[in-house]
């Protein structure tokens, strides 16, 4: 019988240089919001999404005429088409367009793990889709959490411990991460808008009146695809 592959969770792109990423499918994850705004959008026929970590970077894209969208602190930085919320992305003009995109933490940790073999995006929106994949897949796979400014946080736990729920049956896991993430998810599996309700960036969010970002990006399955990097654009 073959070996099973291997799931890591990783909490926070700070620790990242714990975990070898060369031959490994690394699942970005970032709940609220940047890889479920990543996937509406792409859900809802934008063609390609170019993440960038830094805003000089998508500052330079505009400048090129690319329509751009920039977040920093939870809220969309001046002088840039879009910010991070899903529901911008489901406009009708948008279809069919490239955006670039940076985000406070989501769009580092894609920029981090350039040398993984494959680079997925993940969150409720599309966990069940996202699951079936990794499991046809079948590789060693790491689940890094965006976090925030490199400080673990609920959201993107929990998220890993859904996942991982789904995962477990086919792969190897062995770690204490892992095992947190899982416990957190079974602890909270019934009512996890009770548990994310006390996290951080939900009362950061909160402050800032988009609810119905964090009610929307908690939603499971709405989008059944599977974004990925293709060298150059998240696309799907
Ligand atoms: O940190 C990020 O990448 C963002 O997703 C944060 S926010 O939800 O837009 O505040």
């Amino acid at each position: 019988m073959n070996a099973q592959p291997n799931v890591e969770v990783c909490l926070s792109p700070q620790l990242l240089h714990l975990y070898p990423l060369q031959n490994r499918v690394v699942v970005i994850v970032d709940v609220l919001r940047a890889t479920s705004t990543i996937i509406t959008a792409l859900a809802h026929e934008v063609a390609g999404i170019i993440p960038v970590a830094k805003l000089e970077q998508c500052e330079a894209y505009k400048r090129l005429g690319f329509i751009t969208a920039a977040e920093r602190d939870g809220k969309k930085a001046e002088g840039f088409d879009l910010g991070n919320s899903p529901f911008s992305y489901m406009a009708e003009e948008l279809k069919g367009k490239t955006i670039v995109f940076t985000t406070t933490n989501g769009t580092e940790a894609i920029s981090k793990s350039s040398s993984a073999s494959l680079i997925l995006i993940g969150g409720f929106l599309n966990i069940t889709a996202l699951s079936k994949f990794l499991i046809e897949k079948n590789q060693d796979t790491l689940l890094l959490c965006a976090a925030w400014k490199g400080k673990p946080n609920i959201e993107d736990t929990l998220f890993t411990g859904a996942l991982l729920h789904k995962l477990l049956p086919h792969f190897s896991s062995s770690t204490d991460d892992n095992l947190l993430a899982l416990s957190l998810y079974q602890q909270s599996m019934l009512n996890k808008w009770e548990l994310i309700q006390k996290s951080s960036h939900v009362k950061r969010l909160q402050g800032l009146g988009i609810e119905r970002d964090i009610e929307f990006c908690l939603s499971e399955d709405l989008y059944p695809v599977v974004p990925y990097f293709n060298g150059e654009a998240l696309v799907i």
